[in-house]
Formats: structure tokens, C-alpha cells, sequence
């Protein structure tokens, strides 16, 4: 299928064979918000000597009995989920995944499954998720749930693992019957701590069979067989950019904002807009989608270096969003030096990082461009036939520290 105003068989977004009408929307999003959130962050990042994130009960090896009383005490009064939309909002991200449940196993929602939930364990009385959904719904924003198959604090998981599907069915019973997630972002099926490393293909084929039978339109991640690579709607290259097309499926590339997925208070690295707007660039100029990550605190709050991160993102993003936004990947040329460019329809984005006098753009396929214009700026462009492709010629130079859009109106061959 081809978006409206696309002519057939061009190659308007080389995935556009992945996505369905059930996809499509993800597709085209191409910016979303990940949170880790969980009783980890009440450590901030570190046990005694030992530091480690959303891990550190494992990787410090902290007693469940210690773990468990810390979690007690879980007290994340400043989550405001109104303020993470709005930031996501502003962002440009048109969906938010948060983790329902990491590998700790904490439930951030009232399961009726077990009391090691927010609710029971912590006696938190208020439904973080349900407030979540919410905010999103009001505000355009899908919301979906990151949910670990692997789960340290279940003994069944490696005692008696029928059983332990058994119980994971009736949490995601619960997640997509009661919030209806438009993606669930499986994780950990690659667990090995069972001897017998009992997940497998049909687990995972079966679990997917079990979402979708609840609710066929829920977008899985491929974190759900063995089979990673052909399982599930999108794959998750994770810290790293998504290759450009052909790839087997959808994509989306998981990262930070720092380094840590989950808030290490030590964790002070944030990565420049700049540096984040070019790989959501260069991504969508791969037909790729980005999942930024964020961290919120103990007490659920989102830190300033990284709401000052997103806003960085969000004031390019006002004025040059369509360049990303439903935008994706073009065959029609070759992407060039200076820059990345992007395809929506019958116009191309060319997201200029650095402009020094003339832009040469060729072509790999025929199309001719019939006006072109700086997005946020008056500054004239002057366009002509040049070699294999066409050359630009910026009235002004840049306009933007991050980067500048030159939008061309094309058409190409019937
Ligand atoms: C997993 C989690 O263990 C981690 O805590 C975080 O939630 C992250 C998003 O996902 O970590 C992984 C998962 C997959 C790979 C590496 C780390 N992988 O495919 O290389």
C-alpha cells in the first residue's frame, strides 16, 4: 500500500512492504519516548561500591530480602505523567513505551497475579500506567509497555516454567485488556539462566499468537522467539542506528540519552540535541524509527539533562518535523556527504548538517524538482540541473546550529 499522494510504484519508503495498515502508523511515527522505570532507581545507580542500573540486583548481587524492603519503601510521588507527555509531545515523539515490568519482575501496575507490584508490595495507591494512558490518549500519543519474558523474582521461571507462562499470560491478559498498549516490547527471551533454557521458537510464536488474539492490532518488537530475527513486527538494533534498507522488517533503534537505560545519578552523559537529532535523521532516512530513552528518578521525576535534551530536539523539531515526521526512506538518490535526505510523498528533505556554499544532490533515479524552500526561514534557494542530480544554492546559509532543511517539491515519472 501507498501513502496518499505517493505515485504507484515508486519507492516512496523502501519498507513500505513491511508495514500494513496495522503498522502503519508506527511507521510513520519514526520518534518515540522509552522510559525505564522501576524500584531500581531508588538506588540510583549504585550498592555499596558496585554500580549497575535497572541490573543492579543482580549484577551486585543484593539479597531479595534486602531488595524487596527497599522496594517496600517505592515512593514515586513526582511522576507526572502529563509533564512526560507534554515533553514527549514537544519532542516530536508520537509514542511512549514504559517498562510494565523489567527483569526484577516488579509489576508497575496492579497485577492481580502477584502482590510484587507497586500497588501491593509498595502500597503506592496510585495506577502509574492508567495515568499514563491517559495523558498519551489526550494527547495524540500512543503508549505501549516493555515487558521482560525473563523474570528473576518468579522461582518458577526456572522451576516450573509451564507455570510460569501460565502466570506471564494473565499479566499481558491484564496489560492489553485493561490499557489497550499499541506496541508491547518484549525482552529477555534470551535469558539463560535456566539450564534448560526453555524459551524457545514456539514460545515465542505462541505468545505472539496469544497477544494478538486479544487484540490483533498491538505492534510487537522482535524480542519475543529465539528466532529474533524473523519474529515479532520491528526489529531492535539497541545503542546502534538501524541500517538502511532492504532489512526483513521495521525497525526501530533503542538508545539512550546518556548511558544508562534506567537513573544512575552518576550518569551525567547526555548526548546534544544535535547529536540526537542526526541520528533520528539519519534514521528515518533508513526508513528506520528511534526509541530515545529516558530515566526517571526514585521519586519518578525526569531530571533537567534529560528534559533539556528532549526540548533541544523539540525547538528543531517545531520547525523542521516534517523532514521526519511520516518521512522515510528515498532510492531516488544517494544520500550525500553534507547531509541526509528524506522522502514524504512528492517531497524531499534535505537535512543539512553542514552547509558550505553549493549542495550537490545526485540522482539515482529520475525525478525533477519544481521548488524548493528552507523550512523556518524566508532565505531564497536557488535550484539547478547540475551532473547526475541537481545543485542547491542557499540564498542565506544556515539557519540552524543543528541542522538546516531545504524542502523540494519533486516529481517523478508516472
Ligand atoms: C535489555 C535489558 O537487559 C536492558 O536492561 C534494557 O532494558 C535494554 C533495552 O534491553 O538488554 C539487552 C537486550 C538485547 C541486547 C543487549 C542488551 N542485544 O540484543 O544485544
Amino acid at each position: 500500500p501507498s501513502p496518499a499522494g505517493a505515485a504507484p510504484g515508486d519507492n516512496y519508503v523502501a519498507d513500505d512492504a513491511l508495514s500494513s495498515s496495522r503498522t502503519r502508523w508506527f511507521d510513520e511515527a519514526r520518534f518515540g519516548m522509552f522510559i525505564h522505570f522501576g524500584t531500581y532507581a531508588m538506588y540510583k545507580g549504585q550498592y555499596n561500591a558496585c554500580r549497575e542500573v535497572e541490573w543492579i540486583k543482580r549484577q551486585c548481587n543484593i539479597p531479595w530480602s534486602e531488595y524487596e524492603a527497599k522496594a517496600a519503601t517505592f515512593n514515586p510521588a513526582s511522576f507526572d505523567a502529563n509533564a512526560i507527555v507534554q515533553l514527549a509531545k514537544q519532542a516530536g515523539q508520537k509514542y511512549i513505551v514504559i517498562t510494565a515490568k523489567h527483569h526484577d519482575g516488579f509489576a508497575m501496575w496492579p497485577t492481580a497475579v502477584n502482590r510484587w507490584n507497586l500497588r501491593d508490595h509498595s502500597g503506592f495507591s496510585r495506577d502509574l500506567l492508567r495515568e499514563l494512558k491517559t495523558a498519551a490518549t489526550a494527547n495524540g500519543i500512543k503508549l505501549g509497555f516493555y515487558y521482560s519474558i525473563w523474570d528473576w523474582h518468579d522461582p518458577d521461571f526456572v522451576g516450573n516454567f509451564p507455570a510460569y507462562v501460565t502466570k506471564m499470560k494473565a499479566q499481558l491478559q491484564e496489560l492489553v485488556t485493561g490499557y489497550d498498549p499499541a506496541v508491547l516490547w518484549f525482552d529477555g527471551e534470551w535469558a539463560e539462566t535456566n539450564p534448560t533454557n526453555p524459551w524457545s521458537a514456539q514460545n515465542g510464536e505462541d505468545l505472539e499468537r496469544f497477544v494478538h488474539g486479544i487484540s490483533p492490532q498491538v505492534v510487537i518488537n522482535n524480542r519475543v522467539g529465539k528466532r529474533r530475527a524473523v519474529d515479532g513486527d520491528f526489529g531492535t538494533p539497541e545503542q546502534a542506528l538501524a541500517g538502511s534498507p532492504p532489512s526483513i522488517q521495521l525497525q526501530e533503534s533503542c538508545m539512550t540519552i546518556n548511558n544508562t537505560w534506567g537513573y544512575a545519578a552518576w550518569d551525567t552523559n547526555f548526548k546534544s540535541p544535535t547529536t540526537m537529532v542526526r541520528d533520528l535523521a539519519t534514521l528515518t532516512s533508513n526508513g528506520a524509527n528511534l526509541l530515545l530513552n529516558i530515566g526517571p528518578t526514585d521519586t519518578g521525576a525526569v531530571t533537567a539533562g534529560q528534559a533539556d535534551g528532549l526540548r533541544g530536539i523539540g525547538t528543531w523539531m517545531a520547525v523542521n518535523g516534517a523532514a521526519i515526521t511520516g518521512a522515510g526512506h528515498t532510492g531516488l538518490v544517494t544520500q550525500p556527504a553534507w547531509g541526509r535526505v528524506t522522502r514524504k510523498g512528492n517531497k524531499l528533505y534535505l537535512i543539512v548538517n553542514s552547509w558550505a556554499g553549493t549542495l550537490h544532490l545526485s540522482r539515482r533515479s529520475p525525478f525533477t524538482v519544481t521548488g524548493a524552500r528552507v523550512l523556518g526561514s524566508t532565505s531564497p534557494v536557488t535550484v539547478r540541473a547540475a551532473g547526475d542530480g541537481y545543485d542547491f544554492l542557499p540564498g542565506g546559509g544556515t539557519t540552524n546550529a543543528i541542522a538546516t532543511v531545504i524542502e523540494a517539491d519533486i516529481t517523478t515519472p508516472a
